[in-house]
């Protein structure tokens, strides 16, 4: 091969969010020759995006730094115990700058698409604005939830007042005081946002298909002498992480709900509701997201927690979820969201009861009446985990599209690589441990598997990875058998691939690894360890 015939780069990143960030640190440091393209001005991904009013963290700030760098744990000092957005995009600033990888990222890079050259053995990749770009590895770092959707309600482009989906928020403030304000959605991102407006608008109507089971956050600043405490804990705290499933501080109670006597359950579930972040969700009893009665009493638990917080009983009733138990959708964390419901100004509308029949001009269009707004917050959510590649021309071997090779539903082997698109390798692919966890615990493993793989190539001659379709099929039964015994597996959610607003997802679809970091990791480390079973080296 001529030295033409060589690609630009060793590696091309997509992406600078929180997965590109390290991963371009892992290769400077090791002197791979690299470059990342990233569609935004800036660096930070989903936080340099979601600008929404009330956008934070559900983990808490020290669990979603980056554990890489003494350096920069010590030095950097988190306001509160669940940052807002602002701050994390300060923080990945930082890191960006710290780090010295600016330089090897081109910001306002929309890739288009990108084809592999069958005789190099390299991708080129396609810029929207025609540029192209080769590298002998693709790494796709494109986000798990980074696909807006907007509803496939009629007339969306017909409204002419002001509309935002969350993802898109604008850079500048959106006037909110006195306005007459829509949200439509309450997952994780409506619930954080319609908290946040409520006290700040003149009319808040919340268009509502399902509730979620949501409990509180309980944020906190973060004082001097728990600040030095937790830089004096990092190693206690990454190593909790590492154990437990989520990559979360909280690891299950080890006891089955049944085992343990009724005074003594509502003491423990008393006490994780008091408890900040996820331990509601993730320390309850070890059955309960696959016992059914354990999950209905828990869910009772926390329907009464909402019966008491909203003052109207059938606003309450509305506000519970009648077609899935607690935690097995994503629970939203809250500060004050059903109080908001307690509010003169906040009305809610449950539009199974009377379904939008269409946006109009002026605001939206019920089976009841017509309501008009000045603003309308699409808080819809996303195209999951696989809509980011579906969002990129891949081309494989043979010309295979990616987005044909997944149409059913997405096959990889450890989330990591696909059959018929070599050198494709994926940090927050469809059933890989990252979409699954903390994202940054989940992240940090993926990167540093993927670059010891590139090292191990690079030390062996190989220039050629794929994933063997054999290893694919027996990774696809496994990551099966892991949702078929837990109880989320039958509700209908971005766990389960579930969207209402993208054609063809009404079926289910194996989009995460619910098996658990440690059980993937432990995965990882095998493959690894046996010169990368699974994959075929070239
Ligand atoms: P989610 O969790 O997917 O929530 C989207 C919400 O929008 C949810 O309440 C949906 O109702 C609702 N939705 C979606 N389409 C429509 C239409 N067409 N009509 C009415 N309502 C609709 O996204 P989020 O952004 O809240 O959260 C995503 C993740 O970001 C979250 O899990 C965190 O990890 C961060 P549905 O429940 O489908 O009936």
């Amino acid at each position: 091969m001529t030295d033409q015939d060589q690609p630009q780069h060793e590696a091309i990143i997509i992406g600078a969010g929180v997965a590109g960030i390290y991963q371009m640190y892992r290769l400077q440091e090791l002197g791979i020759d690299a470059t990342v393209l990233e569609a935004a001005d800036g660096p930070g991904g989903t936080w340099y995006w979601n600008r929404y009013p009330g956008a934070r963290f559900d983990s808490e700030s020290y669990t979603y730094g980056y554990s890489f760098s003494k350096e920069l744990l010590d030095e950097w000092e988190w306001s509160e115990h669940f940052a807002g957005q602002p701050e994390t995009l300060r923080y990945l600033n930082h890191v960006v700058d710290k780090f010295d990888l600016r330089r090897h990222m081109q910001f306002g890079c929309k890739v288009a698409g990108a084809s592999f050259d069958e005789e190099g053995s390299f991708w080129t990749v396609h810029l929207e604005d025609g540029r192209e770009i080769t590298g002998r590895f693709l790494l796709t770092a494109i986000g798990m939830l980074s696909a807006a959707t907007l509803p496939n309600i009629e007339g969306v482009d017909s409204f002419e007042g002001e509309a935002w989906h969350t993802y898109y928020w604008p850079h500048d403030p959106v006037e909110l005081d006195g306005k007459r304000v829509a949200v439509i959605g309450t997952g994780a991102t409506g619930v954080q946002v319609i908290s946040e407006i409520a006290d700040k608008v003149g009319e808040l109507t919340v268009f509502q298909r399902r509730p979620n089971w949501c409990a509180p956050l309980h944020n906190a600043p973060i004082d001097q002498p728990t600040q030095a405490q937790i830089k004096a804990s990092y190693d206690e705290i990454f190593e909790i992480c590492r154990q437990t499933p989520g990559g979360f501080l909280h690891g299950p109670d080890p006891r089955k709900f049944r085992d343990v006597p009724e005074e003594e359950r509502l003491t423990l579930w008393q006490k994780l509701y008091e408890t900040p972040g996820f331990s509601k969700w993730m320390s309850n009893f070890i059955d309960v997201g696959i016992n059914p009665e354990a999950n209905a009493e828990y869910s009772e638990f926390i329907a009464n927690k909402i019966r008491e917080r909203v003052n109207d009983p059938m606003t309450a009733e509305k506000l519970i979820p009648k077609d899935h138990g607690f935690g097995t959708r994503r629970v939203p964390l809250e500060t004050h969201y059903f109080e908001a419901y307690n509010r003169g100004n906040v009305h809610l509308i449950d539009i199974n009861e009377t379904p939008i029949e269409r946006i109009t001009p002026k605001g939206v269009q019920t089976t009841y009446q017509e309501f008009e707004f000045d603003l309308i917050i699409y808080a819809t959510g996303f195209d999951a985990i696989t809509g980011a590649f579906d969002r990129i021309s891949f081309t494989g071997v043979d010309g295979v599209a990616l987005r044909d090779q997944w149409a059913d539903g997405p096959d990889t082997f450890l989330g990591m690589g696909t059959t018929g698109f070599p050198n494709l390798l994926m940090l927050s692919g469809p059933q890989g441990g990252s979409v699954s966890t903390n994202y940054p615990r989940g992240i940090e493993t993926s990167v540093d598997w993927i670059t010891d793989l590139l090292c191990y190539m690079r030390d062996h001659g190989y220039r050629r990875v794929e994933s063997r379709e054999d290893a694919e099929l027996e990774w696809l039964q496994h990551v099966q058998e892991m949702y078929q015994f837990q109880l989320m597996s039958k509700v209908k959610s971005w766990f389960t691939g579930y969207n209402s607003n993208v054609e063809g997802h009404d079926t289910i679809r194996y989009q995460i690894y619910p098996g658990g970091a440690p059980r993937y990791r432990e995965r990882l480390e095998e493959v690894a360890s046996s010169g990368y079973e699974g994959f075929k080296l070239t």
